[in-house]
């Protein structure tokens, strides 16, 4: 690798120069924020050093470029993970001990910016990363949200949601280009003209607003290639300051048309996979989409004049779920309206172009906008998909005594609505989900009546994660231990990860694995003092379950298992169980009121269980509070098992069970999304499977014979105590009982089957953990599924999808 500073005393030089320049101090004399705002501007500058060249570089190669369209970029702090992806990790932390400072402090110091919700938006970052490190021409599109998600309190354990500045330090990464900014106008009406044979469409009387980009870089694993991010924020088209307003002492009323721009991207919505229809998310889809649609345009044009033929040979346009799916009507309104080219060129240009990932089937989550709002706000992209609707029904085979009801199933227009799902699919060349059993339903059920008609674009890409991120870097002391006796070559090629089956034997490195995973524990354990003040065991398994909180993920059950627990040790003093601490982190759209209660659940059996020196010896939940890409980093090296207990059949992928297996983690999991592949390539017998499986979660569902009061009542003892508990006090302590709980289970007959599953999963977790006290065997399984994790790598994920949907 070429490194971008050759000697630990050249990049001193070069850093206190920059301190210098910055903050008109001494290395010495400036504080951490300083130190780091510093580094990072001089690393950033670095970047698009390589990043020019890396442009140069496809330019002469005439290379294809790839748009990753996400409304959601996770991308957590940078400047490790560009320092590792440099080569100069290691020459940095020790020029910085050499100068008297902390590496470690002054990464600390950087902003971790919540521009995502969860897996959706974290794919897309690791996804930015992987095409880096693969040397794609790949550029991520989303938005500049001046407010990211939510950061999440805990305050008598309830969840309390307070704004998440991120700004307000600076963004030393992130350069803003003025010059490059996009009009984009909402509303209007359409009127047309003639010109000969052709009409011509144009939108009159909308209301505009400026987009403005702000781009970061991307730098691969290697050091050769620097991406960028490019993200939108909104802001009013001209001073359109109202200074006889200000002057009669109306100050909010003069600044209006800014606040009114602004608001478009002031908030990312907290909604993972749920409630939409909010006008201000259409206004940022289409804003991100515009304006985005345009700069790949003035790119293509720049390099390849207007032979717009040939957009779908240089250029990909991906589209991460339907949130920009506007991509297709926008691309048409342009090619159309402002390059001259009839509808059916326009549309071969973009089918051929456009790709599609679903990333869910619930159908809570699938977009949908009345189309009354839609066709107000945007004339002539309604009037398009009008068209492409029209088009698709004249095309349609009606012969077939299944076609009204496919037809009914496909159209994008539908009772007063606009299915984007629909849009996204029918302007797309290719339609993939996120594992393998997500592609199936999607294929079998969801868009069954498309894959009838087009099996061919139909295919899977199973997710990956960044393994640079979630392994190498989060868990210093277990890849230094990899590194030690496979070498570093898994950092480029986590396949290699593979050779330490090797080990598996070996009970001096299986003892060495041990001890890393404790040196994990422990670092957590601080953290969680330092955090929730509360003191947990090192030597206690840590039993994890990390992710947006959601019905179908079933926090409750894993809740329910922890009061069983307690339960059983209170009635029997000598019931024995592995010490464990039972880990929940994760935060809950501030509308979903059913995800809060279950938080607050938590904390309420929290509260019990850690004040009871009855059962301390072998219990106790932890709550870590604001869920983020930074506390993750921490969380995943110190699991031991892996709660991946959704409902089958309603997680996509999922992508912590890759990150916590890849750690090391032993996945406690139903037979759903991606915890089917780890069970494929680690061998069930290294795992812990429990519960329904899709096919009898839908025959059940189907025989209408399920009732929720028929399984408790066949455990009283058990099951039953715990229902009586939601409401008779016993957790009620911290802030009231939990009827709502209890009503979902008992009277709306428990949808996502946590009884139904609920012994099937306790015992499998009383069987698992009592194999704990083997240490060398549990040691093997971890590295097992370590050494079997390297096909979870995004940089896999990545190549399939260059090879087998972009051909970039
Ligand atoms: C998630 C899926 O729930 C998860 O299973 C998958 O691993 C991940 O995407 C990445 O593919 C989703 N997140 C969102 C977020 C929004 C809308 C839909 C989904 S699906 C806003």
């Amino acid at each position: 690798m070429d490194k971008i500073y050759q000697s630990k005393e050249e990049f001193a030089e070069q850093y206190r120069q920059h301190v210098r320049a910055l903050s008109g101090k001494e290395f010495e004399d400036t504080s951490d924020i300083d130190r780091f705002t510093a580094l990072a501007k001089m690393i950033a500058g670095d970047s698009r050093v390589i990043a020019a060249q890396t442009d140069e570089r496809n330019r002469v190669e005439g290379k294809k470029r790839v748009y990753y369209f996400s409304i959601e970029f996770l991308i957590g702090r940078l400047l490790d993970n560009y320092l590792l992806n440099l080569g100069i990790r290691d020459l940095v932390a020790e020029a910085i001990a050499d100068m008297g400072g902390d590496l470690d402090v002054i990464e600390r110091q950087e902003p971790d910016p919540a521009l995502g919700n969860g897996g959706l938006g974290r794919l897309a970052a690791c996804f930015l990363d992987s095409m880096a490190h693969e040397g794609i021409a790949g550029y991520g599109n989303g938005m500049r949200y001046r407010y990211g998600l939510f950061k999440q309190e805990i305050v008598d354990g309830r969840q309390v949601e307070v704004a998440d500045e991120w700004l307000s330090k600076g963004y030393p990464w992130e350069v803003k280009r003025p010059d490059k900014a996009v009009r984009i106008g909402f509303g209007g009406h359409v009127v047309s003209r003639q010109e000969g044979d052709r009409t011509i469409f144009s939108v009159e009387g909308t209301q505009d607003v400026l987009a403005v980009p702000y781009d970061i870089p991307i730098v691969g694993y290697g050091g050769k290639t620097v991406n960028k991010l490019r993200c939108w924020s909104a802001e009013p088209i001209d001073e359109h300051f109202d200074l006889d307003a200000f002057n009669a002492g109306d100050y909010t009323g003069a600044d209006r048309d800014r606040a009114n721009a602004e608001a478009i991207s002031a908030i990312l919505y907290p909604n993972d996979a749920g409630e939409h229809g909010r006008l201000l998310r259409l206004k940022q889809e289409y804003l991100f989409v515009a304006a985005g649609i345009r700069t790949l345009l003035d790119t293509f044009e720049r390099e390849h004049g207007k032979a717009w033929g040939e957009l779908p040979d240089y250029v990909a346009i991906h589209t991460n779920d339907t949130h920009p799916a506007m991509c297709g009507p926008e691309l048409m309104r342009i090619l159309m309206d402002e390059k001259g080219l009839p509808w059916d060129e326009a549309w071969d240009i973009v089918t051929r172009t456009v790709s599609y990932t679903n990333h869910t089937i619930l159908p809570e989550a699938l977009e949908k906008w009345p189309i009354s709002t839609f066709s107000s706000l945007l004339p002539r992209i309604y009037q398009i998909i009008d068209e492409i609707n029209r088009r698709w029904r004249e095309g349609f085979d009606m012969s077939q005594p299944e076609s009204a009801e496919r037809l009914r199933a496909t159209a994008v227009l539908w009772d007063g609505e606009v299915r984007m799902a629909n849009l996204s699919v029918i302007c797309s060349h290719s339609v993939n989900g996120v594992a393998k059993i997500h592609s199936d339903i999607l294929k079998a059920s969801t868009l069954k009546d498309f894959a009838a008609l087009r099996p061919e674009m139909f295919n899977n890409k199973t997710n990956g994660i960044c393994h640079r991120r979630f392994f190498a870097e989060a868990n210093p002391t277990y890849a230094k231990l990899v590194t030690e006796v496979i070498g570093d070559g898994w950092l480029d090629d986590a396949s290699e990860l593979e050779k330490l089956t090797a080990f598996e034997g070996d009970a001096s490195f299986l003892e060495r694995v041990g001890a890393s995973k404790r040196a994990n524990k422990l670092r957590l354990a601080e953290y969680v003092k330092r955090e929730c003040s509360l003191v947990i065991d090192p030597n206690s398994i840590f039993d994890v379950q990390v992710k947006r909180f959601h019905a179908y993920k079933r926090q409750l059950l894993n809740i329910m298992k922890v009061m069983d627990l307690y339960n059983r040790r209170l009635a029997d003093p000598n019931f024995k169980i592995q010490p464990t601490t039972f880990i929940f982190s994760g935060k809950a759209a501030s509308s979903y009121t059913f995800a809060k209660e279950v938080i607050r659940l938590i904390n309420g059996v929290a509260e019990v269980v850690n004040n009871d020196p009855r059962v301390n010896d072998i219990m106790k939940v932890c709550f870590i509070p604001n869920f983020r890409v930074s506390n993750a980093q921490l969380i995943y090296p110190a699991a031991e098992i892996s709660e991946q207990i959704s409902t089958a059949g309603k997680e996509a992928s999922g992508t912590s069970n890759m990150k916590l297996m890849m750690n090391g983690a032993i996945t406690l999991g139903t037979m759903d999304g991606a915890n089917i592949e780890i069970v494929d390539l680690a061998g069930r017998e290294n795992e812990a499977i429990f519960g329904l499986t899709t096919p009898e979660v839908e025959a059940l569902r189907a025989s209408g014979q399920y009732f929720a009061w028929d399984i408790v009542n066949s455990d009283r003892a058990r099951l039953g105590r715990i229902i009586d508990q939601f409401v008779d006090g016993t957790f009620a302590g911290l802030s009231g009982n939990f009827e709502s709980i209890h009503h979902e289970l008992m009277f709306n007959n428990d949808y996502d089957l946590v009884l139904k599953d609920f012994h099937s999963y306790v015992d499998a977790w009383e069987s698992l953990t009592s194999t704990y006290p083997d240490a060398q065997d549990w040691n093997r399984r971890a590295l097992h599924n370590t050494a079997m994790s390297g096909w979870f790598s995004s940089d896999r994920t990545i190549r399939e999808y260059r090879d087998e949907i972009w051909h970039a």
